[in-house]
């Protein structure tokens, strides 16, 4: 079976200008914050990925978080309208970038989403009503892959930059969340493994080839994890989390 691509983004020499939403600024180490997403990229060659990196974006500082900026399906990429106005122009460069795997389609004007607020669970896309995508990108998503029989619901988040800051896919089954931050009866059908109250950040997960990277720092819940007997590999991303980052964030995942 050929190997999933996993793209990712040089980070920005300006990240020190990122978004911030929850967080309040700190000075951001850039080199370091490249040798961790170098770490990063390896975990996903480790997992098996082909890592696609595009090139460096210096004057759009949230440029390296390329998971805002589409939705890749099996049967389409939705390139979306990401919520800050200042990350807009990061898309470009992705479209083309998924345009040699997949067909495309953008999502048009006015509705915004971030596809950090998107947490696909088999046909279901559950989208965070948060401060980046609201209802009417949900309807202009809705309407695109609709053909392809998914469903589209919106999602009460607080606390939180994005719905996958809340929780994230395990398996289709089963999904990882911070309680405080998203109501678990959202995800209707579907057993929610809770991350230990002392690490409200512990939601965010990447599962891939047949492991979850993991973000070190939260070692309640890794532990929980691999009682359930989930293979970790983790790696430091601290750099980039003072950036509101975490570790779906830096890739789009292309199955093959
Ligand atoms: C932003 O506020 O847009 C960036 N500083 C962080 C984006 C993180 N992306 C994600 O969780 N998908």
């Amino acid at each position: 079976m050929p190997a999933p691509i996993a793209i990712t983004r040089a980070v920005s020499r300006s990240i020190a200008r990122c978004e911030l939403t929850h967080l309040s600024r700190e000075p951001i180490d850039l080199e370091c914050a490249r040798r961790q997403h170098d770490g990063y990229e390896q975990a996903l060659a480790r997992a098996g990925c082909v890592v696609e990196r595009l090139a460096e974006e210096p004057e759009l500082p949230d440029s390296v978080f390329v998971e805002d900026t589409a939705l890749v399906l099996d049967e389409l990429a939705v390139i979306l309208r990401p919520g800050a106005e200042s990350r807009r122009p990061e898309t470009a460069t992705v479209a083309r970038a998924l345009a040699r795997h997949r067909e495309t389609v953008e999502l048009g004007a006015p509705g915004t989403l971030d596809g950090g607020d998107i947490l696909r669970l088999g046909r279901m896309l559950y989208v965070g009503l948060s401060t980046r995508s609201g209802t009417a990108g949900i309807a202009a998503l809705a309407e695109v892959v609709r053909r392809f029989g998914y469903d589209v619901v919106g999602v009460a988040i607080s606390g939180c930059l994005h719905l996958k800051s809340a929780a994230t896919a395990l398996s289709p089954e089963i999904v990882l969340a911070n309680p405080a931050w998203v109501d678990p009866r959202a995800f209707p059908g579907v057993e929610v493994l809770e991350v230990d109250p002392g690490e409200p950040h512990a939601a965010n997960t990447l599962p891939v080839g047949g492991r979850l990277i993991y973000a070190a720092g939260f070692p309640q819940t890794a532990e929980r994890l691999a009682a359930r007997g989930y293979e970790l590999d983790r790696i430091e991303l601290s750099e980039l989390a003072k950036a509101e980052g975490a570790v779906t964030c830096c890739s789009l995942i292309v199955s093959p």
